[in-house]
């Protein structure tokens, strides 16, 4: 062990916190804020604040051209997104999804009364086992949605045979996967849509905003419609619709992240590669790697921790960090299929999902991003190495918490 690791004091013992401030998963990377204030003067003297407005159609090209897709649908929230995108793909009856991910990707079917049906996960890529999909189709099965968990891409190529061979039409959730690569080709281009994410949390941001791409000419036309209340037209509406449009105050915040996108990966970067540095050879913890030779964004960083061979369990070491002010997250910790209504509906869900229930009782996200300097991960690296060499004291200490 470094000795360095050793001299923190850990709150939980009765110190004052390592950190002063909290430090944050998911704290917003900023661009350039005079140009993104630049940018704001002008949607004000423009006045045109929102509808399809010059922003958002820039930040729409941009996404195309960076991604090599024909259409880029900017969308309010990658939920919404995930919403509209399944409706126009019309996916109904029963669809499959990974049980291993943000609720969202569960919520946007069950919001328009179709059933997410849960697979399992892979352990090594933390994504949907295509071997668990085929047994799960049923008559009523019209779709599968892949998410790219981390913005490690999804095995679409098996995800796509299983489909073509059950005529089931494929989509992605690729909320964590904007700049990622597979097989060299950009995530965007995969299934017939993929849907982005523009959350705060997320390496780009737009405070709020998603995006559906697609190389579909129809398919694009049918969600522009969708986004817009089903306008086809000054007063005439052909369809349907919701209101999923992105402000120009999003669009502006979006087009000033992806400005410093590259300094956004190198810091992502730096971070990683300081917490596998950090972080290695300790019994029972794996930090889970990014495949070199793709484009990745390292936004997350992701650790399993196997209670057989460490002295503490995840949960313990989560807590241990927040007393510390390193607000560590349990993601997607319990599972969709253990959260409502999908608990309720699926009550024996968990036994076709053995990987996913061993996995979300692993696995913790520990901050990164443009606010966590390589300090922070040391000081943070050197917090685990404390607490795992002191692990009956931290027991102790966390059952008197309870
Ligand atoms: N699909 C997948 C696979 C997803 O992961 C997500 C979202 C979606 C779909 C849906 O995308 P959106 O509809 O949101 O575009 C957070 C994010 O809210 C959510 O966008 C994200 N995934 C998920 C993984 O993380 P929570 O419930 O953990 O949010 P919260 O409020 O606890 O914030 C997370 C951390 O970020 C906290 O430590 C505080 C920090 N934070 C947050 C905000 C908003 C800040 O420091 N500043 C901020 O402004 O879901």
């Amino acid at each position: 062990m470094n000795p360095e690791h050793t001299q923190h004091q850990l709150a939980i013992l009765g110190a004052t916190p390592s950190f002063p401030e909290p430090l944050h998963v998911g704290r917003p990377n900023l661009g350039d804020r005079e140009t993104m204030l630049r940018r704001v003067n002008e949607i004000f003297d423009r006045r045109w604040f929102t509808n399809d407005g010059p922003l958002v159609k820039e930040f729409e090209a941009r996404i195309q051209q960076l991604v090599g897709v024909k259409h880029c649908v900017a969308m309010c929230n990658a939920t919404i997104a995930l919403e509209i995108a399944i409706r126009a793909l019309e996916l109904r009856g029963e669809v499959i999804v990974p049980a291993y991910t943000f609720i969202a990707t569960a919520h946007a079917l069950q919001w328009q009364e179709i059933t997410p049906v849960f697979a399992d996960m892979d352990p090594a890529t933390h994504n949907i086992a295509p071997e668990t999909i085929e047994r799960l189709i049923t008559p009523r099965t019209t779709g599968i949605i892949g998410v790219h968990v981390w913005g490690r891409p999804c095995n679409t190529e098996a995800i796509e045979a299983i489909a073509a061979k059950h005529q089931l039409k494929v989509m992605y959730d690729a909320a964590h996967a904007f700049g990622c690569s597979h097989r060299g080709r950009m995530v965007g281009s995969f299934g017939s849509c993929e849907v982005f994410s523009f959350h705060a949390t997320k390496f780009i941001n737009c405070f709020e905003g998603g995006a559906v791409v697609t190389n579909d000419d129809a398919l694009a036309a049918k969600l522009r419609l969708m986004r817009n209340f089903g306008f086809a037209g000054v007063d005439k509406v052909i369809y349907p619709g919701t209101n999923g449009k992105l402000t120009e105050v999003c669009a502006a915040m979006g087009i000033t992240s992806l400005e410093v996108m590259e300094e956004i990966i190198v810091a992502n970067r730096r971070n990683y590669e300081a917490y596998c540095e950090g972080l290695k050879s300790l019994p029972g913890i794996a930090l889970k790697e990014y495949a070199a030779g793709e484009r990745r964004n390292y936004q997350y960083i992701v650790v399993e921790v196997d209670e057989t061979k460490s002295p503490l369990n995840r949960d313990e070491l989560v807590a241990v960090l927040q007393a510390e002010n390193v607000l560590a997250r349990k993601y997607f910790w319990p599972g969709c299929h253990r959260m409502e209504p999908y608990k309720s509906f699926f009550p024996n869900a968990h036994l076709l999902l053995p990987q996913t229930e061993k996995l979300a009782a692993q696995i913790m996200v520990l901050p990164t991003g443009q606010s966590v300097g390589a300090e922070d991960v040391g000081k943070v690296c050197g917090l685990i190495h404390t607490a795992l060499s002191q692990s009956a004291v931290v027991r102790a200490a966390l059952s008197k918490q309870d």
